[in-house]
């Protein structure tokens, strides 16, 4: 398959166009997309009261692929009636995770009992005394709790409430294996987890600096912002070790001229080895020093740490950075001089600085290099994790963390005169391997997909057997419903935050607190989630001292979170108001932080070894174009012209190096696991000394070796040894050809 000139562009328009087919009509799927609800997919924040399509500047029509596909695939029917009585777990196990996906919405809660192969309906009364009568038999401490970022505010707070009341911490979220790295490492170096700035900000800068992400697939509606710098003569600086297509040349859909010539992004693009990136922020900072172009004035007054970084500094060789990082001291040298030249400096990253052992360190680092020159505390520059799902922000903001944030604690403690757990709570990893060594018993799982998320997916699949009893709230089928089988396993089917009967809130990656209005259900069956976790409370918790009756009403879980977190005040009467706003205290305008001393704290870092020896490759697991996270759309990855999933993509040279050939067949071998059968492809766009394979089905390669500081695993980094298949072997089919997979 042959790659698209530039990403975006009509491509993108036509695929609306065949989803609107899909689900009854093009004027169908323009209202529910323009429904006052916040957007379904990344985190950029869509939607809310603007109605959809429309980003925080109030540019519309913002268009992206996934927001239609979850869209459709939340419009499509229900599972057929007899759709539990055909598949078996083994034949559900088979489906890949687009089959599973399609199968329809979920609409009663189905079981799977001790020895059964079938999952059976079951009415909600007997799911719901199920699940309370074992908690009622547990210990807290048996019993563990993960969020996706799917749900709404009001059901994560609720959520991790019951969990503490019931007396445990073992409360997490997919941030765990998404952006953990980036709250810990922000945390630590200007006081807030989360981002520096507001949208405004990036649409004034006049430089981004875009580390280890492809948004051009993952948040298509960063793509105008990213035009509208260039087209002010900014400049776009893209640090990732492959050269992502959309990223080049992107045609953006709201902009006519950008839609018939396509918009240069990259101003400068350069491609470190995969966990180069410490090093090559650290030469960057260096050269900034040696030119002269640091702001001595800044670090001294606002910040810590500086002496001995810059000390540090000196002392690192280049021979080092550039080895360490597989980049050069010219390209290094003009980055520099392109950093002092700017005036409003954005840094961007996502999962390629996060996915690391190092994850945390990458973070502060990249913040070290914006204190460098001043560019935390002022308007138009900043720090931007860009982060992964539409609500996962607001989960760590609301208490859906193993540790809550004092003024949490002491307030939730106040407000119900109860004493909350102390006992340290365990991260996600964690838990599995609690799961494992038998220690926890229970798991509820509020949407996603923990299993297939998953490092190590051998390992995932038998510590999740090991468990008693684990429920999903969900509103389709994933892997996790087929693979992550515990003794008993129950679905409680639930409604799509545009399906609420009631209004809920969704927090954006800058801060934002939209309020979407919900909407008609499509289906008979689904409950609210808000509405499911209340009667589990009341069922497992008759004696606490809450009114959980009352808790199934958004608007005074609203209040309570008003009551007990700090910056949400106005979300008690947001839904009355209709007034959106940005949770006070984050967007640092001035350079006055929010840590103990009021100051910006620089961390002096060695950097890690250039991972690989030998024959060994440096492997990335990613997404592609048509996917979002372990729900896989379509097969084809258009940007990267692979029409195919079970594929390892390699520079020429080390294709060569191997005596392979393009489209040989290959097994992957990594200290965790195998695959076989896949396809060696030539890939001139990564840097040679990487590869890149597709997540989910690659979680079989990955190892759990994780960053310590943020206990989130390195899925961007593993080492593997690519070699032929014996050519005797029978060519197995397409399907099968993904190992571990399906
Ligand atoms: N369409 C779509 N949108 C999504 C998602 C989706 O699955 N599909 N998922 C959502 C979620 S939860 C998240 S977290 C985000 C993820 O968004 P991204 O982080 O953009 O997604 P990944 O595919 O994990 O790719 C990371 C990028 O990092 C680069 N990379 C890999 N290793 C390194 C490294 O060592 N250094 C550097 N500098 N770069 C590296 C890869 O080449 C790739 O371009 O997207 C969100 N939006
Ligand atoms: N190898 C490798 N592994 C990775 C990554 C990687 O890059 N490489 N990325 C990691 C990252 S960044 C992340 S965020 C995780 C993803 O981890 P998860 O968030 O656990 O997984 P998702 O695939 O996003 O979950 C999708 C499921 O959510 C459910 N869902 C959808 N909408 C709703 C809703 O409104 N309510 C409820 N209750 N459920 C809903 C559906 O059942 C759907 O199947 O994976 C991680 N794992
Ligand atoms: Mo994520």
């Amino acid at each position: 398959m042959k790659k698209p000139a530039s990403g975006g562009g009509w491509r993108a328009i036509l695929y609306s166009l065949k989803k609107a087919r899909e689900v009854g009509g093009f004027w169908k799927l323009w209202t529910a997309m323009r429904s006052k609800n916040a957007c379904k997919t990344c985190a950029l924040g869509m939607g809310g009261q603007q109605g959809g399509m429309v980003n925080e500047a109030g540019s519309f029509p913002e268009v992206c692929k996934k927001s239609l596909q979850a869209m459709a695939a939340d419009m499509q029917g229900a599972v057929r009636d007899d759709f539990w009585s055909t598949y078996s777990l083994a034949q559900l196990q088979k489906f890949t995770p687009r089959e599973l996906e399609h199968c329809g919405r979920l609409t009663e809660p189905v079981v799977v009992e001790p020895g059964s192969q079938y999952y059976r309906p079951i009415t909600w009364d007997d799911a719901l005394g199920r699940i309370t009568k074992k908690l009622r038999e547990l210990e807290a401490s048996q019993s563990f709790w993960y969020f996706s970022g799917r749900s709404s505010t009001e059901a994560g707070f609720l959520l991790q409430l019951l969990a503490r009341l019931y007396g445990t911490n073992n409360v997490n979220n997919c941030s765990f294996y998404c952006h953990q790295a980036s709250g810990v490492g922000l945390q630590s170096s200007v006081g807030t987890g989360t981002a520096t700035i507001e949208f405004e900000d990036v649409e004034h800068a006049d430089m981004v600096m875009l580390i280890g992400g492809n948004p051009a697939s993952n948040h298509p509606r960063l793509m105008s912002t990213l035009m509208g710098i260039r087209n002010r003569g900014g400049e776009v600086i893209v640090v990732n070790p492959v050269r992502e297509l959309g990223l080049v040349n992107f045609r953006v859909p709201s902009n006519t001229w950008s839609m018939l010539f396509g918009t240069k992004i990259a101003s400068l693009y350069c491609q470190p080895h995969i966990g180069g990136d410490l090093a090559l922020i650290s030469g960057i900072a260096k050269r900034v020093v040696e030119l002269g172009g640091e702001d001595r004035e800044y670090l001294k007054k606002y910040t810590t740490g500086h002496e001995a970084w810059l000390a540090s500094l000196e002392q690192m060789s280049w021979a080092e950075i550039t080895e360490k990082s597989g980049t050069t001291r010219e390209e290094i040298d003009d980055i520099a001089r392109r950093y002092i030249k700017a005036k409003k400096v954005v840094f961007g990253w996502t999962m390629g600085i996060t996915h690391h052992v190092n994850g945390v360190k990458n973070v502060q680092a990249i913040a070290n290099l914006a204190m460098l020159r001043g560019m935390v505390g002022r308007p138009g520059a900043g720090l931007m994790p860009i982060r992964g799902h539409s609500n996962v922000q607001a989960m760590g903001s609301v208490g859906v963390t193993p540790k809550l944030k004092d003024a949490i604690f002491e307030r939730l403690e106040k407000e119900y005169s109860v004493k909350l757990p102390t006992s340290p709570g365990l991260d996600t990893l964690g838990c599995m391997e609690g799961a494992m060594d038998g220690s926890l018993k229970f798991g509820l799982c509020l949407g996603g997909n923990l299993y297939g998320s998953n490092p190590d997916a051998t390992f995932a699949g038998k510590s999740l057997a090991q468990l008693d009893m684990l429920v999903y709230l969900s509103t389709t089928l994933n892997t996790g419903h087929a693979h992550g089988i515990a003794k008993e396993t129950i679905i409680l089917p639930v409604l799509a935050r545009d399906e609420e009967p009631q209004a809920t809130t969704q927090e954006s990656m800058f801060n934002y607190i939209r309020l979407s209005d919900g909407g008609p259900r499509r289906h008979e069956g689904p409950r609210s989630e808000v509405e499911v976790i209340a009667r589990i409370g009341e069922g497992a918790l008759p004696k606490a001292p809450l009114d959980w009756q009352s808790m199934t009403s958004t608007g005074k879980i609203r209040q309570a979170i008003a009551k007990v977190v700090p910056g949400f005040e106005q979300i008690a009467t947001i839904d009355k108001t209709k007034k959106e706003f940005a949770v006070a205290g984050r967007v640092l305008h001035e350079p006055k932080f929010p840590t103990k001393d009021g100051k910006g704290v620089i961390h002096t870092h060695e950097l890690p070894p250039l991972l690989g020896t030998g024959n060994q490759l440096r492997l990335m697991t990613v997404r592609s174009e048509g996917q979002f996270n372990t729900v896989v759309y379509e097969t084809e990855d258009l940007y990267r012209g692979q029409e195919r999933r079970d594929v390892i993509l390699m520079h020429p040279d080390d294709l060569a190096a191997r005596g392979l050939k393009h489209d040989q067949l290959v097994s992957v071998t990594s200290e965790t696991g195998r695959m076989e059968n896949l396809l060696a492809r030539s890939y001139s766009d990564i840097r040679a000394g990487n590869a890149l394979v597709y997540y989910p089905e690659a979680n079989v390669l990955v190892p759990r070796s994780a960053d310590p500081e943020s206990k989130t695993p390195a899925f961007k980094n593993v080492l593997v040894v690519v070699e032929p298949m014996p050519a005797k072997l029978p060519v197995v089919s397409k399907k099968r050809a993904v190992a571990g997979a399906t």
